[in-house]
């Protein structure tokens, strides 16, 4: 008789381990659906870094504020322990959902292993993390950096095809170990080695930021002074770039030809400006896919493991006629 009672509360005990372990993957607490003002989310933003980041932050928090659900906000300022630091935090405090643009891919395993235990769902947001097990976080959304540079690419192949001549080429890379900055390099390289002639002559980071962009470009350009094109992983590096290309004595966009990833109104403008030739759109616009993802992870609906967004290119006229209606 004991025997059987204490293999029932076992059978308890284990349906309620279950229980809990569906709450674990984000079904929500025993199917009570929650009201948005109960839902807790953290998010730990990679920085502040670039024009991108500044519409990126200010979208999902407006997605989140007119969703109804709490956000909790931080800024890593572009360090990866100041990101698992936030993440650990939002652990302890218990919030339903954990959304985070991993500054660099590697290295996030053990953290969103313990997100994982304490039954916390993780969406990766903007950029994704290298880790082999898929099972730490339930999404990611956003760009493909790979297809981003592939187009950069092959604008460049489009526009010197009746050149024979070298296209000596600087690309400045966003931050070392970044998603994008892996991607973005590769899928240029992927395009112009189709054609022996473009040589990338000098490749550094610039961190993805103004300053970081101008500085590299202003030696680059001293050790490189037949370099005829510049490849910037973003906006703001290529901004940078041009403050170094007029200082230099030459002029962005014609003595040196400038293609950027981003899209955002600052680089929209020096396009439209003949100052930068190309730019490859990245969407910053994620608050409210992500809003939408948080509200089934909560409400234990499956979804997408990868959502990607959708983004364009823009020539000179082309951003001209976006530029009045750009929203960022
Ligand atoms: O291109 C850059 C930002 O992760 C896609 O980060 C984002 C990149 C964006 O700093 O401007």
């Amino acid at each position: 008789m004991i025997r059987k009672m204490i293999g029932a509360v076992a059978v308890g005990a284990f349906l309620l381990a279950l229980t809990g372990c569906s709450t674990a993957s984000g079904t929500g607490s025993a199917g009570a659906a929650k009201a948005p003002g109960d839902i807790v989310v953290g998010f730990a933003q990679v920085g502040a870094e670039s024009g991108w980041r500044t519409a990126n932050t200010k979208d999902i928090q407006d997605a989140f504020a007119a969703s109804g659900m709490q956000l909790k906000f931080s800024d890593a300022q572009q360090k990866q322990e100041n990101q698992i630091k936030a993440i650990r935090s939002y652990i302890t405090q218990g919030v339903d959902v954990i959304a985070f643009s991993p500054v660099v891919e590697t290295g996030w395993d053990a953290v969103l292993k313990e997100a994982k235990d304490a039954g916390i769902p993780v969406v990766l947001t903007d950029r994704a993390v290298d880790s082999k097990d898929d099972s730490l976080y339930v999404s990611f959304l956003g760009s493909d950096f790979i297809k981003e540079g592939q187009k950069a690419g092959q604008w460049v192949v489009d526009e010197y095809k009746n050149q024979t001549d070298p296209v000596k080429i600087i690309q400045l890379e966003g931050t070392t170990g970044a998603a994008p900055a892996i991607d973005r390099a590769e899928g240029f390289a992927d395009v112009i080695k189709a054609d022996p002639k473009f040589q990338i002559v000098a490749s550094q980071t610039g961190d993805f930021t103004r300053a970081g962009g101008k500085q590299v470009t202003e030696a680059l350009l001293k050790s490189n002074p037949d370099a005829t094109l510049i490849f910037a992983h973003n906006d703001d590096m290529g901004l940078g770039a041009i403050e170094a290309v007029e200082a230099a004595g030459k002029v962005p966009g014609k003595d040196i030809k400038i293609v950027t990833i981003d899209a955002v109104k600052d680089g929209m403008k020096a396009l439209s400006d003949g100052k930068i030739n190309f730019i490859v759109e990245c969407s910053p616009l994620l608050g409210k896919q992500l809003v939408d993802i948080v509200k089934k992870v909560v409400a234990g609906e499956s979804v997408e493991k990868r959502i990607l967004t959708e983004e364009t290119t823009f020539t000179q006229e082309q951003a001209t006629a976006a530029l009045p209606t750009r929203q960022y």
